[in-house]
């Protein structure tokens, strides 16, 4: 069965090639979500404590969406990664200390100090900076993929997005557009059944994966908490974009476990549907399945978490060394310092050096296309 035929995948999983991900992938699988889970844990506590400004968000119970995605592209891909996809950060190379450092504001966060927050980008590692007006990475995505496209470059744009983004009108002309013209482009849902305090039957009625007929392209539908499952659907559609064949939605069903934000205890979500989510919760459930399908020893798996504890403390304690920024460099990158015309292939976003990509991103790729 493939996801070119979008009614008959509706709720089925794609079957995973096994030669696609080695058992050291399927480690770093693990390792990723953990270094998700661990890193926002500890971004927690220091929002607690007062050390971060402002406001805190997190995709806690949503990390084998972002850590499956982005495992399954290329280092010369693009990629737009919102509030809940740290893990695509850390997949592609930005390290907890830049993520940490940023969330306080500090000069070794990824932007320098300049943001307090999420709205980070690494263009060096093919992550675009973030738009906070929602769903307007579908329309970044789309111009990228559309670059791509007229220079003929086999390479695709995948952009996140929630299910409330998919209420909103601009989602609409994104999915039109990238229908109309072919776009290589992957659309990921994480549909976390609520935006904010909106749940899904005051959002839809028509689920989004099925929309996708109506926009010309395929849509799936997959277990989000399954890190594989995502792997093998964003996968093939990222397969299908670089040969030509257009956009994909893949839709990965989740539950946002905490809530909007630090500052919001989700009294509106029922007590029962989050005990019941956190029982599929995809790092304990992938953890379980390498010990017993995939032969890892339970040392192994612990190995691994005691491993990414000690790295992100140690990670916390450089981010905390971390001076405020001086206010000089403030407006550096604001405005262009000189004008060069955008010749083929030197538009800035194709411009950054391969071998800097998360190391994780290319040697998995590289091994299968080897
Ligand atoms: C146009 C716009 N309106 C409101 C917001 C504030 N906002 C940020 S995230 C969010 C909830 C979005 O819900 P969803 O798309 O389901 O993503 P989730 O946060 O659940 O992952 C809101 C309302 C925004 N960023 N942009």
């Amino acid at each position: 069965m493939t996801l070119s035929d979008a009614s008959a995948v509706m709720g089925a999983a794609v079957p995973l090639d096994p030669a696609l991900l080695t058992r050291a992938d399927r480690a770093e699988l693990l390792r990723y979500m953990t270094m998700m889970r661990t890193a926002e844990e500890r971004a927690l506590s220091l929002y607690k404590q007062g050390k971060v400004p402002g406001s805190f968000y997190d995709g806690r119970g949503q990390e084998a969406i972002s850590v499956g995605a982005a495992f399954a592209l290329s280092p010369r891909d693009r990629l737009c990664i919102l509030h809940r996809d740290l893990g695509a950060h850390f997949v592609r190379g930005v390290t907890p200390d830049r993520y940490l450092a940023n969330y306080m504001g500090r000069a070794g966060g990824v932007t320098g100090g300049r943001d307090g927050n999420l709205h980070f980008g690494a263009r060096e590692l093919g992550c675009v900076g973030m738009v906070s007006m929602l769903p307007d990475m579908a329309l970044v995505a789309n111009g990228m993929a559309l670059a791509m496209k007229m220079r003929g470059e086999p390479r695709v744009a995948l952009t996140f997005f929630g299910d409330g983004s998919t209420a909103n009108g601009q989602w609409h002309e994104a999915m039109n557009f990238a229908g109309v013209q072919r776009l290589p482009v992957v659309f990921v849902l994480e549909n976390n059944h609520y935006a904010y305090s909106t749940p899904n039957e005051l959002e839809f009625v028509v689920d989004p994966a099925r929309r996708a007929e109506g926009y010309g392209f395929a849509g799936a539908e997959v277990d989000g908490n399954d890190v594989e499952a995502v792997f093998a659907a964003v996968h093939e559609a990222v397969e299908r974009a670089r040969a030509g064949g257009g956009p994909t939605l893949v839709e990965c069903q989740t539950m946002r476990m905490h809530g909007h934000g630090a500052h919001d205890d989700m009294g509106y979500v029922p007590p029962e549907l989050l005990a019941e989510w956190e029982a599929r919760d995809p790092i304990q459930l992938y953890a379980a399945r390498l010990i017993e399908e995939f032969g890892f020893a339970a040392e192994e798996v612990e190995r691994i978490d005691a491993e990414v504890t000690a790295y992100v403390a140690a990670c916390a304690e450089r981010a905390l060394a971390s001076p405020l920024p001086e206010p000089g460099p403030a407006l550096e990158g604001v405005f262009a310092d000189r004008w060069e015309p955008l010749g083929d292939g030197a538009a800035p976003w194709s411009g950054w050096a391969e071998a800097s990509a998360g190391a994780a991103v290319g040697a998995a790729v590289e091994r299968r296309a080897a």
